[in-house]
């Protein structure tokens, strides 16, 4: 700590605030934009486009599970595209917590329960089921509790401010999380990444790998220049961009699985570069 004084007060005085602005949008993933609502029905007003295992029923713009036995209650006219991020909007308007009500692993292999009332339950996660994609949620509750659900929304998100570069499938993808800021990236071994236009400097990186469960993160301009991490944490890291674009990748040749945080790209200014590394390695 009192090294981080010191250095930021002579920071302050060399007046270098300008040395540390961060070049990058969105550098902490927590703007994503939504498509148009996916599902035919999301108010369960017609119950078009839904199919309902017993004991679930579809009346009166509600959903109903009467916690009499395990049943699924699903879309039927594959609204949406595979593999893609996906945010789940479910209206909650009874529930217990032994319904013990989840989303299916055909469609988010996280399998993430619904399990706050009442509420509004929004869950994130890639799709990864066969294409296209039909979303399913399953009660698997059989002690006479009741759940009823008031809408299921289904949207998919794209990540404001970077480009994907990679084709999707049920392995290669990445899945966006913008009110935890988190994007995960999952790949069996192809390469699958980010990128955002990145002015041609030498730069001071850092970049927070939330988890890391496999794989190698690769931090690059696409090019030559490219720097690889393999735990979780804060990285600290220079980097040349020289073709003006940043990626953030995974590595290839093998499977990988990690989340990321944020990302910052700071410019070097001359003679300052050693000042500005000694402060990356303090923060
Ligand atoms: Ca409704
Ligand atoms: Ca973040």
């Amino acid at each position: 700590m009192i090294k981080r004084l010191i250095l930021t007060a002579l920071f302050l005085s060399l007046g270098l605030s300008q040395a540390l602005s961060n070049e990058l949008s969105n550098p902490e993933f927590t703007s994503t934009t939504a498509s148009a609502e996916l599902a035919t029905d999301p108010g369960f007003d017609t119950g078009t486009g839904w199919s309902t295992q017993a004991p679930w029923s579809i009346s009166g713009s509600t959903a109903t599970h009467n916690g009499t036995a395990a049943g699924n209650l699903s879309t039927n006219d594959e609204p949406v595209p595979a593999y893609q991020s996906c945010m789940v909007t479910v209206e909650i308007l009874e529930y217990n917590q032994s319904s013990n009500c989840e989303v299916r692993d055909t469609f988010f292999p996280s399998k993430q329960a619904i399990n706050e009332f009442p509420s509004t339950d929004i869950l994130y996660d890639c799709n990864t089921g066969s294409s296209p994609t039909d979303f399913a949620l399953r009660a698997k509750g059989t002690d006479l509790t009741t759940i009823v659900l008031g809408g299921i929304s289904l949207k998919t998100l794209t990540l404001d401010n970077w480009t994907e570069v990679g084709t999707r499938t049920a392995t290669e993808h990445t899945c966006y999380d913008p009110n935890q800021g988190l994007v995960k990236f999952d790949s069996g071994g192809t390469v699958f990444s980010i990128k955002q236009a990145l002015a041609n400097e030498d730069y001071n990186m850092m970049l927070n790998v939330d988890t890391l469960t496999s794989g190698t993160v690769v931090v690059s301009d696409g090019g030559a220049n490219s720097y690889e991490i393999t735990s979780a944490g804060m990285s600290g890291f220079p980097l040349t961009i020289a073709t003006g674009e940043l990626y953030i990748s995974t590595k290839g040749g093998a499977a990988a699985s990690f989340i990321i945080d944020s990302v910052s790209a700071v410019v070097k200014s001359g003679d300052l570069s050693d000042i500005n590394g000694l402060l990356l390695h303090v923060y």
